[in-house]
């Protein structure tokens, strides 16, 4: 099965005899960066990785050839739809668009689960983790990745108290990296601090059987905190926590990563605060990886204010280091997970990594001065957090004693922070030491094991585990009747037989539409103005999801979401046939072989010339900037004198515009274009094309003309229509 770039992805045909899919590799993947210097288009390059076989360039692209660089760090998108089926859709998207890094969200409270789920029930903000939707992402990605030609690393979180479970799980399934932080169940889950350490050395241990990318949880403090820029000290600790258990769990330190990120956002001083930060972990975690995560703390509903703030912190990335380069999307602060803000995540990300490519060989970070001196304090700051933790009797004192997510800039203590009572939490007084007779036939335990001597490895004694046999792998396909793909699939058949379109955000024909609005009011009176004007619309569910004063009683800007119940079938869409232009190289080449002279008028009684002017004008991509030579006489022209100039001029081609027209003047203009050239002998050699608000191809056609351009012509269409006829 392989994907075809014109055709859906086929989810049917991804469940079809899922129960025997095996993942094709396990282990995470780094992108292979190219020499510095390679040559990608007209640019070299210093810090780029191969090329996709398929992808989707940046817009400005085409300015160069079409080219899509690659940086050189994996780039993360992050979906959370809650139907598995659809992020599907998302992932390949997000692929085309340059993401390797696939991390799937899970649906709430999956954490307080102490087992597996199973089928493929909807989650909320998150997809349940089970093995079937597991499965079948990871039978998806494998096709996505042929078709862009780049592994993609599946990632999901390894928390709650089934974390050891999990770790099983995704060791079994392939899935390529995972969160896995036992601080983070004991701070944001209240799972028992010993429950939550003893399963993390487990699960930690399993992870690393397969090579999977370990990203901690030391962020989720920044965002948690109430000032979360005074938590810096603090993220230090929980990161070296993290870094040191999972060493002696027998991960690799090059698959341990740290989940580092810029603290702050404008209008805070940003850089000011968030660079030494940056540097301090890059110096106190020196071979360790960095996941650098964008803040999200101060996401707010603005798409814009949200781009610039990552764009910050990739400055920060390319200034410092980043091995994983994580996006959001931009409008995860208001809750609506759109298809297209993740796509737009990767691509800020792409267009800043790419530009800021080669950076540090210009551009240096200063060795002494304010910089090197605030790296020392959060160094000391941060030393000085641990050696109290030691000396209140360990970390658990120390959750005990509110240690953590204290809104203090250490030393200082504000008396915020989180308390969690070493026999509390949830599953409190579950762990117990294990016999001197425990036996465990299985692969990749950790800690004691009574196993007898000689064995070749562990599972020999039950022929083999589910990490040795994936054979042994009970799968479950649906336990649940209604909650699962298959009726999920069902509901929306028939639309998707016929081919019918509704607008979606992320749910497939969900009949979400979001409209941007700007009402002379101020924020409140707006907000309502724009609920009425959703209902007069026909637009259900209507919500404002950014509201923008741009003055207190000028106006205001606002997003309304919605949803429509408007299908539209593509078979009764008059969709006007479209002609593929020259590349402005070959236009370039061509006049430069064959020089071309066009004579051009705004003919009638037109006062107009702007139409005319953006199509010839060198400074609007008109066509002088082809080489073709143009003589514009000017508005109101009668045509005879265009056609006089083209014979003096031995023209190739004249263009004529009409802006205004009544009593069908635009046509009348063409016909006698056509007839007086036939009259004067020169049709034959003569290229007549004309332009105007009015004008089309066929109606330019039915009078004579060799071709029309209607409203938002530009001149590259022009250019390469000339070019191409002359030739013909
Ligand atoms: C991120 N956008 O980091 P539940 N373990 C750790 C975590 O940081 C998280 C989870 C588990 C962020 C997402 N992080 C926030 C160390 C979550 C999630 O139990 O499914 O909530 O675990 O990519």
């Amino acid at each position: 099965m392989a994907l075809k770039i014109h055709e859906k992805i086929d989810i049917e045909e991804i469940l079809r005899d899922l129960e025997h899919y095996r993942p094709r590799r396990k282990g995470w993947t780094w992108r292979k960066p190219l020499p510095p210097g390679t040559q990608i288009g007209p640019f070299q390059y210093r810090q780029a990785s191969e090329n996709l076989k398929n992808s989707i360039s940046l817009p400005a692209a085409k300015y160069f050839g079409g080219i899509d660089p690659q940086p050189e760090c994996v780039i993360t998108t992050e979906i959370a739809s809650g139907r598995f089926e659809d992020d599907i859709r998302r992932m390949r998207m997000a692929a085309w668009h340059g993401a390797d890094h696939i991390m799937v969200i899970r649906t709430a409270g999956q954490s307080h689960y102490d087992g597996l789920i199973e089928g493929t029930p909807e989650g909320i903000g998150g997809v349940p983790i089970s093995r079937k939707q597991i499965r079948a992402t990871r039978k998806a990605l494998d096709l996505i990745e042929d078709e862009v030609g780049r592994p993609i690393n599946f990632h999901s979180y390894v928390s709650g108290v089934a974390g050891p479970d999990i770790a099983v799980l995704f060791a079994e399934e392939g899935v390529n990296g995972a969160h896995q932080d036992p601080q983070y169940n004991v701070l944001y889950r209240n799972v028992n601090m010993v429950r939550s350490f003893v399963d993390a050395a487990e699960a930690k241990k399993i992870m690393a059987s397969v090579d999977m990318l370990q990203i901690d949880g030391a962020h989720n403090a920044n965002a948690t905190a109430r000032e979360a820029w005074k938590v810096m000290p603090e993220l230090m600790v929980q990161h070296g926590i993290n870094c040191a258990f999972s060493l002696k769990a027998g991960m690799k330190r090059e698959l341990i990563s740290l989940s580092t990120v810029p603290p702050t956002a404008a209008p805070a001083p940003e850089v000011y605060i968030d660079l030494p930060y940056a540097v301090a972990l890059r110096e106190l975690f020196a071979g360790f990886r960095m996941r650098a995560q964008m803040n999200t703390k101060y996401m707010e509903a603005d798409p814009r204010e949200v781009t610039v703030n990552h764009t910050m912190n990739l400055l920060i990335s390319r200034l410092t280091s980043v091995d994983i380069q994580s996006t959001i999307t931009p409008d995860e602060g208001r809750n609506v997970p759109w298809h297209y803000n993740n796509i737009a995540a990767v691509n800020t990300a792409k267009q800043m990594l790419i530009g800021l490519d080669g950076i540090k060989d210009m551009v240096e970070l200063k060795k002494d001065g304010i910089l090197r001196e605030k790296v020392r304090e959060l160094k000391e700051r941060a030393v000085l957090f641990l050696e109290e933790i030691i000396a209140v009797g360990g970390y658990f004192r120390a959750v005990e004693q509110g240690f953590f997510v204290d809104s203090g800039y250490y030393p200082q203590r504000n008396g915020d922070g989180i308390v969690r009572r070493v026999d509390g939490g949830v599953a409190a007084d579950t762990v117990v030491p294990r016999d001197d007779d425990y036996l465990a036939p299985v692969c990749h335990h950790y800690g004691y094991n009574n196993l007898p001597p000689g064995l070749a490895q562990p599972c020999a004694l039950i022929d083999g585990c589910t990490l040795c046999n994936p054979d042994k792998i009970a799968y479950i396909d649906e336990l649940d009747e209604e909650d699962n793909v298959g009726k999920r699939l069902e509901a929306t058949a028939e639309h998707r037989q016929k081919g019918l379109l509704r607008p979606e955000v992320e749910w497939y024909a969900d009949g979400i539409v979001s409209i941007n609005l700007f009402f002379p009011a101020d924020a409140r009176t707006a907000e309502y103005a724009a609920l009425a004007l959703a209902e007069k619309m026909g637009i259900k569910d209507a919500e404002v999801i950014n509201r923008l004063p741009l003055h207190p009683a000028e106006g205001t800007f606002l997003e309304l979401k919605g949803r429509v119940e408007i299908d539209i079938d593509p078979a009764t869409l008059h969709i006007p046939e479209e002609k593929p232009l020259l590349s402005e190289e070959e236009i370039r080449r061509a006049v430069k072989e064959n020089p071309m002279t066009v004579v051009a008028a705004t003919v009638g009684e037109d006062e107009h010339s702007v139409g005319m002017r953006e199509i010839i004008d060198i400074k609007h991509g008109g066509i002088e900037g082809y080489g073709i030579k143009c003589h514009y006489l000017g508005t109101s022209v009668p045509v005879e004198k265009v056609v006089d100039a083209a014979i003096e001029t031995a023209a190739d081609a004249i263009l004529i515009s009409t802006i205004i027209t009544h009593a069908d003047i635009h046509r009348i203009n063409m016909r006698k274009l056509n007839d007086l050239c036939v009259e004067k002998g020169i049709r034959d050699k003569i290229l007549l094309v004309a332009g105007g608000t009015q004008v089309t191809n066929d109606i330019a056609v039915e009078e004579g003309m060799d071709a029309g351009f209607g409203r938002g012509t530009k001149g590259h269409a022009v250019a390469s229509f000339l070019v191409e006829n002359r030739r013909r």
